[in-house]
C-alpha cells in the first residue's frame, strides 16, 4: 500500500507519488501519478514487457526486441537497469571466442534499481540501488568459505555455461522463444532477473552510470593487481592490453605503489590514457624486431616483478609469462582465452620459481566486495571517469560494439 511521501517502486514509466490538491488529498490521501506507462502502477508479480538487445546467433548484430521478463521466483530479484558497460567478454560471445547457448541476452557490467523481489529475499528490497554479480557468492559452499577463493560453486562459468538461473530455467521470452541468461546477469535489457546470490546492494547516493564499471572491468583489473598479484611497493609491472580492464590493472598497480608500470599495446592510441591513469612507459610490440618479452626483460634488468595479460590471446599470455623474472616473477592471466585452446608451458619456466596464476573478477568475493568498492569510489580512492569514453542509448548497442572492435573506445556505457 502506497503512503504519502513513499517512492513508487520503479516501473516502466517512472511512476511517482504526488501530493494532490482535492478534498480527498486534504484528508491525507495521495494521488498516484504514473509517468509514461499509465496502465501500471506496481509491476511486482507481473510479467514486464520491455526492450532488450537479443543476440540470436554468433557473428550477428544485436537485435532490439520486445521481451517478456517474468516476475522473480523465490530467492530471485528483478532489477530495472540504469546503466551497463560493454566489456570485451560480451564481444567474445558474439565472435564465438566464449561459447554460450543462444539466443541470449548478454551484458554483465551494470547497475540498476530493484523493482521487485521473490519470496525469501532478505539482502535487497524494492528501490535499492544494486550491482548484478557475474560471479555469484552463496556464502555457504566450500569455496565461498575458503578465504582466498571467489569462485562460488553455484557459478555458471565457462566450459559449462548453461545460460539459466539457479533453478535451471530462464525468465526471458521473446517471439515465443525462451532466451538464455548470461553469467546470471543479462544486463542488456531494461529489466533482468537475477538470483539473490548474484546481486549486491550499494550506496544509495552512488552514481549508477559510473559505478556500473565496478560490476566487471574496474574490479577485475584493480583486484588482479592488488589482490591476486599482490603488487608490492617500488616494483616493476608490465600490463599487456590497455582496454577498460587493462587500464584498471594499471590503476591497481599504481595504488599498490609500483615504481614502474610498463603498458603494452599494439594500438598506440591507447597510450595517452594509460599514462593518465599511471603508466610510466608505453611500448608497442610492433616497433621492435625482437619478441616483446626480450624488450621487457632488457627494460627491467632481467625481468619484471609482475606481469598481466589483459587481452585474451595465447601468444601474449606466453610473452607475459616470459617477461617476468624467472625466479620471483608473478604473471597473472586476466584475459579470457579462446574456447578450448591450450597454452603449452615449458615446466622449466616455473621450476626456477616463477608463478603463473589467473583470476576472475580480480579475485574479489563479489557480494562482500562490491559494496565496499563502491564506498571506496565515493571516498575518491580511485577514479572511474577515465575509463568512460562513450555513452549511448541501449538502442545504439551495435554502435557501441563497433567502437570497441575498432579500438576507438575504452568503455561505452549504455544508458536506459
Ligand atoms: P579491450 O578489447 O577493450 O582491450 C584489449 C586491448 O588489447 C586493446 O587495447 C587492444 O588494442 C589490445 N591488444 C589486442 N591484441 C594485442 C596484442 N597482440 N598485443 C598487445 N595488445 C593487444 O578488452 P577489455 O579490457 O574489455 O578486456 C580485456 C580482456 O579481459 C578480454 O579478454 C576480456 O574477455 C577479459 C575479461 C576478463 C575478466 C575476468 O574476470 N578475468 C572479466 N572481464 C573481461
Ligand atoms: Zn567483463
Ligand atoms: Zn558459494
Amino acid at each position: 500500500m502506497q503512503r504519502k511521501g513513499d517512492a513508487c517502486p520503479p516501473g516502466p514509466g517512472d511512476c511517482r507519488v504526488e501530493r494532490g490538491r482535492g478534498r480527498r488529498e486534504a484528508q491525507g490521501f495521495i494521488t498516484l501519478v504514473c509517468r509514461g506507462d499509465r496502465s501500471t502502477m506496481s509491476t511486482a508479480g507481473k510479467v514486464i514487457k520491455c526492450k532488450a538487445a537479443v543476440l540470436w546467433e554468433t557473428n550477428k548484430p544485436f537485435s532490439i526486441e520486445e521481451v517478456e521478463v517474468a516476475p522473480p521466483r523465490a530467492h530471485e530479484v528483478r532489477i530495472k537497469m540504469v546503466a551497463t558497460g560493454i566489456c570485451r567478454s560480451d564481444d567474445h560471445v558474439v565472435s564465438g571466442h566464449i561459447v554460450s547457448p543462444f539466443p541470449v541476452i548478454l551484458g554483465h557490467e551494470a547497475a540498476g534499481i530493484v523493482e521487485s523481489i521473490g519470496e525469501g529475499v532478505t539482502s535487497v528490497k524494492p528501490g535499492d540501488k544494486v550491482i548484478p554479480l557475474f560471479i555469484a557468492q552463496c556464502g555457504k559452499c566450500r569455496r565461498c568459505k575458503h578465504q582466498e577463493s571467489n569462485i562460488c560453486m553455484k557459478n555458471d562459468l565457462p566450459s559449462k555455461y548453461q545460460g539459466k538461473l539457479q533453478d535451471g530455467t530462464t525468465r526471458f521470452t521473446c517471439r515465443g522463444k525462451s532466451i538464455h541468461h548470461f553469467m546470471g546477469t543479462s544486463t542488456f535489457s531494461q529489466y533482468t532477473v537475477v538470483d539473490e546470490i548474484s546481486v549486491a546492494k550499494i550506496d544509495a547516493a552512488s552514481p549508477l552510470e559510473k559505478v556500473c564499471l565496478i560490476g566487471c572491468g574496474f574490479s577485475t583489473g584493480y583486484g588482479s593487481a592488488v589482490k591476486v598479484a599482490k603488487v608490492t611497493q617500488g616494483s616493476t609491472c608490465a600490463v599487456f592490453g590497455l582496454g577498460g580492464v587493462g587500464l584498471s590493472v594499471i590503476i591497481g598497480c599504481k595504488a599498490a605503489g609500483a615504481a614502474r608500470i610498463i603498458a603494452v599495446d599494439i594500438n598506440k592510441d591507447k597510450f595517452a590514457k594509460a599514462r593518465e591513469v599511471g603508466a610510466t612507459e608505453c611500448v608497442n610490440p610492433q616497433d621492435y624486431d625482437k619478441p616483446i618479452e626480450e624488450v621487457l626483460q632488457e627494460m627491467s634488468n632481467g625481468g619484471v616483478d609482475f606481469s598481466f595479460e589483459v587481452i585474451g590471446r595465447l601468444d601474449t599470455m606466453a610473452s607475459a609469462l616470459l617477461c617476468c623474472d624467472k625466479s620471483f616473477g608473478v604473471s597473472v592471466i586476466v584475459g579470457v582465452p579462446p574456447d578450448s585452446q591450450i597454452l603449452p608451458v615449458d615446466p622449466m619456466l616455473l621450476l626456477t620459481g616463477r608463478t603463473l596464476k589467473g583470476a576472475i573478477f580480480g579475485g574479489f568475493k563479489s557480494k562482500d566486495s562490491v559494496p565496499k568498492l563502491v564506498t571506496d569510489f565515493m571516498a575518491k580512492k580511485f577514479p572511474l571517469d577515465p575509463l568512460i569514453t562513450n555513452v549511448l542509448p541501449l538502442e545504439k548497442i551495435n554502435e557501441g560494439f563497433d567502437l570497441l572492435r575498432s579500438g576507438k573506445s575504452i568503455r561505452t556505457i549504455l544508458s536506459f
